[in-house]
C-alpha cells in the first residue's frame, strides 16, 4: 500500500531512499523520459486548440496519471518509496528542511542559479539536465524569485471553497475551482509556486527539478481535499466538448486512461496526515 507522507514528517531514511530512486531512475534514463513528455504537453496545450495537461479541465486528472506512473517507475527501484508531498503553506521559505542538503538541496548561486549543495547540484555528478530549454545543463533555482510569496492556507481555502468543478471555456479564462487552483485566475496556486521556486520550475521541463512531483503531490492532494468538501460536484465537462477531454475521453499520451478512471485515488494511494 503506497501511503504519501508530507515531506516535513520524513525520516532520515526515507529521504536518503526517495532520493537514491530518482538518482537510479536518472542514471537509466527513465527520469528523462518523464520531462520530455511534460515539456511536450506544455508546448501543445493552448487556450483554443487541443489542451490535455495544462489550462484545461483534465489538468488534474492528467498530472494525478502522470505521477502514479513516475511513483510506480520509482517503486520498480525501491518498493518501500512513496512520492512525499510538499505542503507550501506550511514550508514557506528557503529555511525549510526541504531545502536541506540531505534532501532537495536550497537555492541557486547568484550568478547563473546553480544549485550547489545537496544530491542534485551539478558538482556531484548525479543530475545532469539533459532535456533542456536552454544551453545550461545544471539544475537551476532562485527560490522567492522576483520577491515572490508562497500562498497561504486562507487562499488555498479559498479555492477549496468554490463549488463547480470547471466551465466553458474550459481554459486558463475559466472561473473554476480547477482554473483557480491551477493559477491562472485568481490568488494563483500552483502557477506560483513553480515561479516562486524558479530556475527550470518556471519552465515546460520543471520535472527536472525534482521539487516538481512534491508540488503536484500536493496539487493532487488538495484535489482530493477538494472533492472530499463537495461530494455533489463532478468532473466537468460531461460529454461532447471541443479540444478538451470530457469525462470519459481517453487522456493523451495515454490511451487507456479517462479522467472519470482518475476520480478516485484510493486504489493508488492514500495520504498520510498524522501531524
Ligand atoms: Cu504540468
Ligand atoms: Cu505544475
Amino acid at each position: 500500500m503506497t501511503v504519501r507522507k508530507n515531506q516535513a514528517q520524513l525520516t532520515a531514511t526515507e529521504k536518503r531512499r526517495f532520493v537514491d530512486a530518482l538518482i537510479a531512475l536518472k542514471r537509466n534514463g527513465q527520469y528523462d523520459t518523464f520531462v520530455t513528455t511534460h515539456n511536450g504537453f506544455i508546448m501543445s496545450d493552448t487556450d483554443n486548440g487541443n489542451r490535455v495537461g495544462h489550462r484545461s479541465p483534465s489538468f488534474l486528472p492528467w498530472h494525478r496519471r502522470f505521477l502514479i506512473q513516475f511513483e510506480q517507475a520509482l517503486q520498480a527501484v525501491d518498493p518501500s518509496v512513496a512520492l512525499p508531498y510538499w505542503d507550501w503553506t506550511a514550508d514557506r521559505t528557503a529555511a525549510s528542511s526541504l531545502w536541506a542538503p540531505d534532501f532537495l538541496g536550497g537555492t541557486g548561486r547568484s550568478r547563473d542559479g546553480q544549485v550547489m549543495e545537496g544530491p542534485f547540484a551539478f558538482a556531484s555528478g548525479r543530475w545532469p539536465v539533459n532535456v533542456r530549454v536552454d544551453g545550461r545543463g545544471f539544475l537551476r533555482r532562485d527560490l522567492g524569485a522576483g520577491g515572490q510569496q508562497l500562498p497561504t492556507r486562507a487562499e488555498v481555502d479559498s479555492v477549496l471553497a468554490m463549488t463547480t468543478y470547471d466551465a466553458p471555456p474550459w481554459n486558463s479564462a475559466s472561473n473554476s475551482f480547477r482554473n483557480h487552483l491551477e493559477g491562472w485566475r485568481g490568488v494563483n496556486l500552483h502557477n506560483r509556486v513553480h515561479v516562486w521556486v524558479g530556475g527550470q520550475m518556471a519552465t515546460g521541463v520543471s520535472p527536472n527539478d525534482p521539487v516538481f512531483w512534491l508540488h503536484h503531490a500536493f496539487i493532487d492532494k488538495l484535489w482530493a481535499d477538494w472533492q472530499a468538501r463537495h461530494p455533489g460536484s463532478p468532473y466537468l465537462p460531461a460529454a461532447g466538448t471541443a479540444n478538451v477531454v470530457d469525462l470519459n475521453d481517453t487522456m493523451r499520451p495515454w490511451n487507456d486512461v479517462t479522467p472519470a478512471d482518475m476520480l478516485d485515488h484510493t486504489p493508488h494511494y492514500t495520504f498520510d496526515t498524522a501531524a
